[in-house]
């Protein structure tokens, strides 16, 4: 409760009258048996779904999220712990982002865990998974909407609710630990088996599972959240015969920018608005993938990977037109994004070049050479107990040290290699000043984001440091992650004691997890 009464006080001169009340949500961890695209098996789910529950809240509520770790299936990992994919926890609260061993210790089973999240100022489509290794995979995953009472986009659309969440995301039948154990042994990224849309697919050989639906009525112009919750694949989203109007990406508003197709990296949000202008009748939702090679999983079949979107008043059946990959042309490019409200560029204090390098045949990423590896203590802990310098880490932690207050600028060199790496940065957007799909350089008034592509003609951000503590930043392949493509960006060490206001269930964290037997860390 910590600073409650003047966080109230602060969200009510924000928000001019209202009482803020807090926003509580239990999520119980479990394992459960589903079949998202026919085949069964167990998995590890918020509230026993996938993907999870929705967790919708307004600007500027308090959010608590009580977390019970009950899993216990031994197949797959069985402590956890809950990421918010691209909120701003601030200088106070870094201990509540929960990257494992940078800000916090993992959850174990038979524990719970609360979050106090205080959502401040941001707005729009966002998302929830494990950020432990890559057991989000297995199925903990799911949307967080921040409605904006004030949306300054209102006008262009007239339905946004729940229904309007659409959730993409690949699918394995197998769980993690074996796709992991081949993965070390072989370099071979896992392959998915099928592509998900609202926690439904098919895959190549599989049953006939009814297509998720997305119902519209004639007339109506409606807000589509679209969420990548990819763990590899990247998904090329189109609906036959409509276009897409894109007005935020990332949770932050863009200029509507029309398109008719576009791909979306693995963490990557884009809402887009259409109108329900044609024929009462039935479309394809088309979701094709890219991810891996199929001949290496032969259940993958990208053209599989889609849902129907259903004019009221339509008969219930399958469109009868031909299921494509989508039109030919018309795709988005996020060099064409402009902020609504335009920004300031940054001007770099400190600039930092990161080169990507695979070890060819080993599940292993490099930048600049150093793949890194979790430490048993967070960086946090190290950093509250005294570390303030590259020496006081171990050079695999990948810890960049910066000042606060300054704005970074990290440029990634062109590759010759067609992996496109959305890298996340936690804490805090990146201006997106070169693009990886364009070859040219913003530095008028280019978008912010919280996951940007890597690769390709180049890629260069730059983000202020204006909150202290460590921020991981890494790839959203969590395979890549898992095979060492992160790095921990410490911002001013020396203060982040005084800011950070740790609390004793924090504290108790990594006693308790350390004394877990391996097999239920
Ligand atoms: C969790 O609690 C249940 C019920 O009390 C118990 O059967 C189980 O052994 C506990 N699991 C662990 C890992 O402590
Ligand atoms: C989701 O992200 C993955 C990984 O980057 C990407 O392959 C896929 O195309 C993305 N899907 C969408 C719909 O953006
Ligand atoms: C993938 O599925 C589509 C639609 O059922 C089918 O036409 C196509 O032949 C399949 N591709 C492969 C390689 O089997
Ligand atoms: C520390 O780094 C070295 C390589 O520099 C590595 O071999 C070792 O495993 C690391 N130790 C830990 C605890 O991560
Ligand atoms: C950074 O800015 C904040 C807010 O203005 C200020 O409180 C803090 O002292 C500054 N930190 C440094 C190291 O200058
Ligand atoms: C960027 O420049 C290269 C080399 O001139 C060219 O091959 C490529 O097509 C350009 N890319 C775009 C998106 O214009
Ligand atoms: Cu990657």
């Amino acid at each position: 409760m910590k600073n409650y009464f003047a966080f109230l006080a602060f969200v009510q001169v924000a928000l001019g009258a209202a009482v803020a009340t807090v926003k509580d949500v239990t999520i119980d961890v479990v394992n459960a048996q589903l079949a998202p695209d026919g085949f069964s098996r167990s998995t590890v789910t918020a509230n026993g779904q996938y993907p999870g529950p929705p967790i919708l809240v307004n600007k500027g509520q308090p959010l608590r999220i009580t977390m019970n770790n009950k899993l216990t299936d031994p197949t797959m990992r069985r402590s956890t712990s809950l990421n918010l994919d691209g909120i701003f926890f601030g200088s106070q609260d870094v201990f509540e982002e929960a990257e494992p061993f940078v800000n916090a210790c993992p959850v174990g089973p038979n524990a719970t865990f609360v979050y106090n999240v205080p959502l401040g100022e941001q707005t729009g489509t966002f998302w929830y998974h494990s950020e432990l290794s890559v057991q989000y995979v297995d199925g903990f995953r799911g949307p967080l909407i921040i409605y904006d009472p004030a949306d300054p986009h209102s006008t262009l659309y007239d339905v946004d609710d729940v229904n309007t969440i659409i959730q993409v995301g690949d699918w394995w039948q197998s769980s993690t630990l074996p796709l992991l154990d081949n993965y070390v042994a072989t370099g071979v990224v896992p392959v998915s088996d099928s592509g998900t849309v609202n926690g439904i697919g098919r895959f190549q050989g599989g049953p006939e599972v009814p297509w998720a639906v997305i119902n519209v009525q004639k007339g109506r112009r409606y807000r589509f959240r679209i969420i990548n919750e990819s763990a590899r694949n990247v998904f090329t989203l189109s609906i036959d015969n409509h276009d897409m109007t894109v007005i935020a990406a990332n949770g932050v508003n863009t200029q509507p920018l029309t398109v008719q197709k576009m791909d979306m990296l693995a963490g990557q949000r884009y809402d887009v608005v259409v109108a329900a202008n044609q024929a009462v009748g039935n479309y394809w939702f088309n979701a094709p993938f890219v991810g891996g090679n199929p001949a290496v999983n032969p259940h993958q079949n990208a053209t599989l990977s889609r849902a129907i979107f259903r004019y009221a008043g339509a008969a219930k059946v399958d469109p009868t037109t031909p299921m494509t990959l989508g039109p030919a042309d018309g795709a988005l490019v996020e060099a064409d994004l402009l902020p609504l409200v335009p920004t300031k560029v940054l001007t770099p204090d400190v600039s930092m070049t990161f080169n990507l390098v695979v070890t060819t045949g080993k599940a292993q990423w490099n930048i600049n050479g150093v793949s890194y590896l979790s430490p048993q203590t967070p960086t946090l802990e190290k950093v509250i107990d005294g570390a303030t310098q590259a020496a006081d880490f171990n050079v695999t932690e990948n810890t960049f040290i910066l000042p606060a207050n300054k704005t970074v600028e990290i440029i990634f060199p062109p590759t010759d290699d067609d992996d496109a790496h959305p890298f996340h940065l936690h804490g805090m957007t990146m201006q997106v000043i070169k693009s990886m799909t364009s070859n040219n350089t913003n530095t008028v008034n280019p978008i912010s984001r919280d996951v940007v592509g890597v690769g390709g003609s180049g890629t260069t951000i730059r983000f202020k440091t204006d909150s202290t503590g460590p921020f991981m930043f890494h790839c959203h392949i969590f395979w890549h992650k898992f095979a060492g493509l992160a790095s921990v960006q410490l911002v001013d060490p020396v203060d982040t004691p005084k800011n950070v206001q740790v609390t004793p269930a924090w504290e108790g964290l990594c006693p308790a997890y350390d004394a877990l037997p391996q097999e239920l860390q």
